[in-house]
């Protein structure tokens, strides 16, 4: 069976950002490839890769479980599971190693750009990141990695890993490609819009939080950065608020830029801003109320435990295939 493979980090509460690149891309992609099996987990190694406090990560690696099940992801065809549920993603991880050059792992632009943010050193497994990734990737043998434009880079690097292993020891791994969306796959913050809408920006104002309420996501939208040209018009350079609040709007109702454009065209930015908040507040209202009933349930816990159980027996198995491989152990 071939399969697509997937992971978000715990790293804090889930925004639109995450939900339009990512998630509900996910919830697309089991509709257009029925025959796929999905592996969607929860990456909990890499959100450690930056110190975080136990239980603001025990709390978020609930919630981002939950939320992947109330966003509306079908169970069949699915395994949802913990990353560290799973040994063999580190192992995997550590044999890759044996097979990435520095030099490569220096070029990652998210390490350089996260190295910088850390005040008391930086932790070695920020810069093998890249690595993990590709095991995650890899021990499934993915045929499509669904992930926001931000990933691009890393997908590059795990094909360039997979090629060489292949290359090295025979065909080994499938050689994964990235399924990236063309709507929603750089929703930008709400008040630097020319920086990605992140989980982990020290402003709150600049993210819409998939849990937060009606009255918080009119707040946040009203209040948006624009410019003050006053047309609602799509120019990534010259006009990235409004084109960003173009986008989330687009990505939501499924409508071109071109039809959002001609709809607005005589309207001011207020009655745009309030357009969006609407589309938005009706999007995530249903997922909100589905999420309140996974988390009061055992629903996520058993969905968790079937997830592991399958995904564990694929990932051992090519670990221990790698192992024999490489010539490790005793088994001839
Ligand atoms: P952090 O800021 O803590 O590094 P993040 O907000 O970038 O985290 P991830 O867990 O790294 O979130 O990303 C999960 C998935 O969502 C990835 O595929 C990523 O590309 C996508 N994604 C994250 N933020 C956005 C965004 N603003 N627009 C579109 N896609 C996004
Ligand atoms: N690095 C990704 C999260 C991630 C991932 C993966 C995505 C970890 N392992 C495997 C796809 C496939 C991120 O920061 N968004």
């Amino acid at each position: 069976m071939k399969h697509i493979v997937s992971g978000i980090q715990p790293t804090g509460s889930l925004n639109i950002g995450t939900y339009l690149g990512s998630i509900r891309n996910f919830v697309k992609l089991q509709e257009s490839y029925p025959e796929h099996h999905f592996f969607l987990f929860i990456a909990d190694l890499h959100a450690i890769t930056i110190p975080r406090d136990r239980q603001a990560l025990r709390r978020t690696i609930k919630e981002l479980g939950a939320l992947y099940l109330a966003c509306g992801l079908k169970k069949e065809k699915l395994s949802l599971f913990i990353q560290s549920e799973i040994p063999a993603h580190s192992q995997m991880a550590y044999l890759l190693q044996c097979f990435t050059y520095i030099g490569e792992l220096e070029r990652m632009t998210q390490y350089k750009e996260k190295a910088q943010k850390q005040v008391s050193g930086v932790a070695s497994s920020l810069f093998t990141y890249p690595v993990l990734m590709a095991g995650d990737i890899l021990l499934y043998d993915a045929e499509y990695v669904p992930v926001g434009e931000d990933q691009k880079q890393h997908l590059e690097l795990t094909r360039d890993i997979a090629m060489r292993v292949n290359q090295r020891i025979g065909e080994f791994f499938t050689v994964p490609k990235p399924l990236i969306p063309k709507v929603g796959a750089r929703i930008m913050s709400l008040i630097e819009p020319d920086k990605k809408m992140s989980k982990s920006d020290d402003y709150i104002k600049s993210r819409i939080l998939l849990l937060d309420d009606e009255v918080i996501i009119r707040k946040r939208i009203m209040s948006a950065v624009t410019d003050s040209d006053q047309s609602i018009k799509y120019d990534k350079v010259n006009k990235p608020g409004i084109s960003n609040l173009i986008t989330i709007y687009g990505a939501i109702t499924n409508e071109s830029i071109e039809v959002i454009e001609a709809r607005f065209k005589n309207e001011s930015y207020q009655s745009f801003k309030k357009a969006v908040a609407d589309v938005v507040v009706e999007e995530l209202k249903p997922i909100q109320a589905r999420y309140k009933e996974i988390i009061n349930s055992n629903e996520l816990d058993a969905f968790l435990d079937e997830g592991r159980l399958y995904a564990e027996k694929i990932a051992m198995k090519k670990v221990a295939k790698l192992n024999h491989k490489l010539g490790l152990g005793r088994k001839q």
